[in-house]
Order: C-alpha cells, then structure tokens, then sequence
C-alpha cells in the first residue's frame, strides 16, 4: 500500500473557465476506518461537467465545494478494509470517493458493481451516472415513440452518445451535433446515427437541422443550450418534447444570458420542455443497469471511454471537458488493472 494519500483540493474559484492553478495536489495520511466505515482504493474517478457549478459560489442541490477541500466526483475501486457489516476487502464499489486516491465511506450513496457484467470503467460511464441520464431523460422525459425523430446535441459525449444509440433501438431516427469532424465520422459510422453535423462549422443552425431533420424533430435532448437549442426551438414538430439536460455551452459565462425568447414556439407547437435531474432516479438504476447490460451484450450499444493517467491529471481532464477534448466518458485512472 502506498504510505501516503494524494488528493486533488480546490484552490480557488474559476472566473470564466476553469484553470489548472484552481486546483492543487495535496497529501496527507491515508485514513483508517472507524467502526461502520470502509476504506476504498479508487481506480477510477470520474469528471464531469456539473462540477463546473459545484466549484462556482452559488449553493444549488448540494453545498459548493469548499477552498482547500477534495474536490467532489464519482469514483470505482476496491474496499481495501472493512469495519461495515455490508461491505467487505476486495468489494468493487461505486460511490463518491472525489479527487483521491484512498477514501473512506459509510456507505451511503454507495453501491457494489458486479465486475463481471462489464469493465469497472463503464461503473462511471455507459453503466453509471452519464448512461443512467440518457435512459431516464431519454425514456421518461422524451418518450420517444418508433418513427419520430430524436435530435441530440453534445452527442459524442458520455451522455450524448447514449441518448442516440436508445434513439435507435426505440425505432427512431437518431440525429447529433458534435464539435469536430472525427466525433461526426464516429456517430454515423461507429454509433449508427442517421446523421450528424459539426455544429463548430455550421452558421445558420436553423438550415442546418432543416437539412438533417427535414420533417422537424419530436424529441431534443439538450446537452448544450444557447444559439443550438434556440435553432432547435424553431424546428420542434407538433406536441415535440425538449429534454433540458444539460446546458455546458453556459457553464462558463460570467453573466447569464439573455436569450432570444423563443416559448413561442411552444405555444404553437403544443411542445414540451422539461428539465430532470438523475439523482431522483436513483432508485430505479438497477432497472436501467439491466437493460444497458443486456443491450451492451447484445452488441446494441457502443461506448468509447478517454483516459487520462494519474490523479495529477484530473484538473486538465476536467477542463477539457469543456474544450470537446474527449470522445464518450473522461474518467482519470488511479489504478493500471
Ligand atoms: P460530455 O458530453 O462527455 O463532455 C462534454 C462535451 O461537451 C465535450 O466533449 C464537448 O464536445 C461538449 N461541449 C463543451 N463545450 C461546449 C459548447 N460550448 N457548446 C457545445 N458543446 C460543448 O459530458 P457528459 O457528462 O456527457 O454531459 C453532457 C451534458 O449533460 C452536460 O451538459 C451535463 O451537464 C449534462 N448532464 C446532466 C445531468 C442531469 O442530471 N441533468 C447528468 C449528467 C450530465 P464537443 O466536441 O461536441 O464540443
Ligand atoms: C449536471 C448539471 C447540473 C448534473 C447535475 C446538475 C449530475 C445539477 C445542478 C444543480 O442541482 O444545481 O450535468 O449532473
């Protein structure tokens, strides 16, 4: 066992986007469990981009993170000690372990993953959190019925490559926007999407989606906002469904926007738009869980993960989460398997 533990605390808050020196490497001694704790070696942790508000000052669903505390974030690893009567050495648990490499947990939050049903990796991925987003917002906000059209922005992504695969499988014709060429080739050719465009090289958003969804679209799952999602707004067919996901094309503005206003097209449309959070959907992820393993087996769906070694490098991950540096989930690995 390493003698030490290392951590990622947060330095200072972001102006605008993220920077490596808002972070700082730490060490400190490895914790020992107390009774009704259990110590976990993290092999994987994840970085997201809702850790962009939970690095801002503004409290939302949690308190942000404090300066000079771990940053926060999902992590998979193995329960190397145990003093909790549920958990036992040598477990592989998902939890929220954060930016280190040793953590300890109550169990809460917490759960087992079975290592057999796929990579410990895709715990963090097509498996966990990002993947559980795109089944629940895809299937329960969007419903989504066979023949109609699924438009999704961000679709290379973690999230955004799920939510076009289920697309397919549902019967419906799937459709992205992503920020490069390669990320383009991939959905089509990888993924089985109908189309996809890079939206980094299309002006008129509105002619665009015209030329890809040409009889408009019945369901947008929306990754991105901003100029996309109010072209989008414009192209919504009758009683369409907006699934307001994420909104990362806003995350680092330092004023909020003042938006074209574009509810009219509600009105007219009789559509719908509907934000979600995956958090209350945590009862049910071993519904969903099933359902992914089983279409993951069955060769229905696809995921690429891009890894980056070392918990040093967990901050330029993390920021190039918001520069389209990955394609599918950005995890940072702690642990060689
Ligand atoms: P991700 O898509 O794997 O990574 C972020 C991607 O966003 C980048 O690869 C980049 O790809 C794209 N991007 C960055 N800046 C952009 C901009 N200004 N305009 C357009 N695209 C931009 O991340 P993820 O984990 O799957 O999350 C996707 C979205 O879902 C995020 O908005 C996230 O906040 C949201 N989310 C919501 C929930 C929920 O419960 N509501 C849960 C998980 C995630 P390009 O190369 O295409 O630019
Ligand atoms: C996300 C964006 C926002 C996300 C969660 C939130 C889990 C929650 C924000 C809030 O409650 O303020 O990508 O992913």
């Amino acid at each position: 066992m390493a003698a030490k533990n290392r951590q990622i605390v947060l330095a200072s808050r972001p102006q605008g986007a993220p920077q490596e020196a808002n972070f700082r490497l730490v060490e400190s001694e490895i914790p020992q469990p107390a009774e009704g704790q259990f110590l976990v070696k993290t092999h994987y942790l994840s970085v997201d981009p809702y850790m962009r508000g939970r690095i801002s000052e503004a409290k939302s669903y949690a308190d942000p993170v404090g300066i000079g505390d771990v940053m926060v974030g999902g992590t998979v690893g193995t329960v190397i000690e145990s003093r909790h009567a549920k958990y036992q050495a040598g477990d592989v648990v998902v939890g929220n372990g954060g930016w280190q490499e040793f953590s300890l947990s109550n169990g809460e939050g917490v759960y087992r993953f079975d290592a057999s049903m796929a990579p410990m990796s895709t715990a963090l991925g097509v498996l966990g959190m990002p993947g559980m987003t795109a089944y629940f917002g895809l299937l329960d906000i969007g419903r989504p019925q066979p023949g109609e059209t699924v438009f999704v922005s961000g679709a290379a992504g973690a999230v955004g490559s799920v939510v076009g695969q289920i697309a397919k499988i549902h019967g419906c014709r799937a459709v992205g926007s992503a920020g490069s060429q390669d990320k383009v080739d991939h959905l089509v050719n990888d993924l089985g999407f109908d189309a996809a465009f890079n939206y980094k090289n299309v002006k008129d958003y509105a002619a665009k989606l015209q030329e890809v969804c040409p009889g408009g679209i019945d369901v947008y799952f929306d990754n991105v906002g901003g100029p996309l999602t109010d072209a989008v707004f414009t192209q919504l067919k009758l009683r369409g469904r907006v699934v307001v996901c994420g909104q990362i094309d806003q995350y680092n503005a330092e004023k909020p926007p003042q938006g074209p206003r574009l509810l009219w097209h509600l009105i007219v449309k009789r559509a719908r738009a509907e934000g979600f959070l995956v958090f209350d959907y945590f009862s049910r992820f071993p519904e969903a869980m099933c359902d992914m393993a089983g279409w993951l087996q069955e060769g229905k769906l696809q995921y690429r993960e891009t890894i980056t070694d070392g918990l040093e490098n967990a901050p330029r991950a993390f920021i190039g989460l918001f520069q389209g540096e990955n394609l599918g989930k950005q995890l940072v690995r702690i642990v060689k398997e």
